[in-house]
């Protein structure tokens, strides 16, 4: 099994002025001469890990890496405003052009699968090869599994956990109900809402749960961010034109390379959404964990992604 390449520091950094309100903050490590790929987070609102550098090999690869609007080191914090899914494509395009890269390898999972899909749509021709995990295309039957019903009947001891701060009567809805909390002026409301909305998915997300995970999910530093953006992009349906666009548009991606990782077990994307993808992109290579759910940092996953880089280096 293929495991994490050693932990190496960026050799730039910088932030980008993106929009009157925004600022992204980016990193490059590796070697600034390799091929270069861009590494899209989860959530929306993951913001980025030292770790993600660590999927390709340094001396191979020019690695950048971005947090995308309102999450980590970009401002201002946790902002929903001028925060969408077309404002993240244009954000990885101005990137593209301000780092004088031609065309890069997009790699992404999770929420990170969603905006790959989205941004090499729209700029095919920016783009190399796509390495996708845990596909999540944000369709409302995905929304509605994670948050509503479906996931609950799984981990029904966390989800006991994840609707406390619900009342009963607001149940129904519960998508509404975060939201509503998520975006109050209230800061202890917001941040209850925050804690129990991060806290299921990082209950939720690997095939043999992680008490880590769940402690470093639950930090308010983190979970603000990271709910509220979630929250935001999810009751908008992720700003998309139609629930099947990004299966719809495979047409312009098709001829480029692609590998789809899948856990089997992965309860927050579950498979059906990654298979489906398949069905229509049957060009894209699909590579599936038996023994792995969702998270990026499973042993399976980490083999495959890995495997996956190593061979797109080579192309
Ligand atoms: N959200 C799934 C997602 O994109 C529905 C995601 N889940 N956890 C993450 O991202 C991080 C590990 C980046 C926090």
């Amino acid at each position: 099994m293929k495991d994490l390449y050693p932990p190496i520091e960026p050799y730039n950094q910088g932030k980008l002025k993106v929009s009157e309100l925004h600022t992204v903050h980016y990193e490059e490590s590796g070697n600034p001469q390799g091929k270069p790929v861009i590494f899209l987070h989860g959530g929306p609102g993951g913001g980025i890990a030292p770790m993600y550098r660590q999927y390709f090999d340094p001396q191979q690869w020019r690695i950048v890496i971005f947090a995308q609007r309102g999450c980590g080191q970009s401002t201002p914090y946790a902002e929903l405003r001028e925060n969408t899914t077309w404002d993240l494509v244009s954000d990885i395009e101005k990137l593209r052009q301000h780092l004088n890269i031609d065309r890069w390898v997009v790699f992404g999972g999770s929420w990170g699968s969603t905006l790959a899909l989205a941004y090499s749509q729209t700029h095919p021709d920016s783009c190399k090869g796509l390495i996708l995990r845990g596909i999540f295309m944000l369709r409302p039957s995905e929304i509605g599994w994670f948050y509503q019903e479906g996931a609950s009947n799984i981990y029904p001891d966390a989800w006991q956990e994840y609707i406390k701060p619900i009342p009963p009567a607001e149940r129904g809805d519960l998508l509404s109900a975060f939201y509503k909390r998520l975006t109050s002026e209230d800061a202890q409301i917001r941040l209850e809402a925050a804690r129990a909305w991060s806290v299921w998915e990082a209950s939720t997300s690997k095939l043999i749960p992680s008490q880590a995970s769940k402690v470093s999910f639950g930090r308010a530093e983190f979970a603000e961010a990271f709910a509220r953006i979630e929250c935001h992009y999810f009751v908008n349906k992720g700003f998309l034109k139609s629930e099947n666009q990004l299966l719809d548009n495979v047409e312009r991606i098709r001829h480029l390379p692609g590998v789809i990782v899948q856990g089997r077990y992965d309860v927050v994307c579950p498979m059906i959404t990654a298979w489906e993808l398949h069905q229509v992109w049957t060009e894209a290579e699909f590579v599936v964990i038996a023994d792995a759910g969702h998270s990026v940092s499973e042993p399976g996953i980490k083999d495959a992604l890995i495997r996956a880089s190593d061979r797109f280096a080579a192309l």
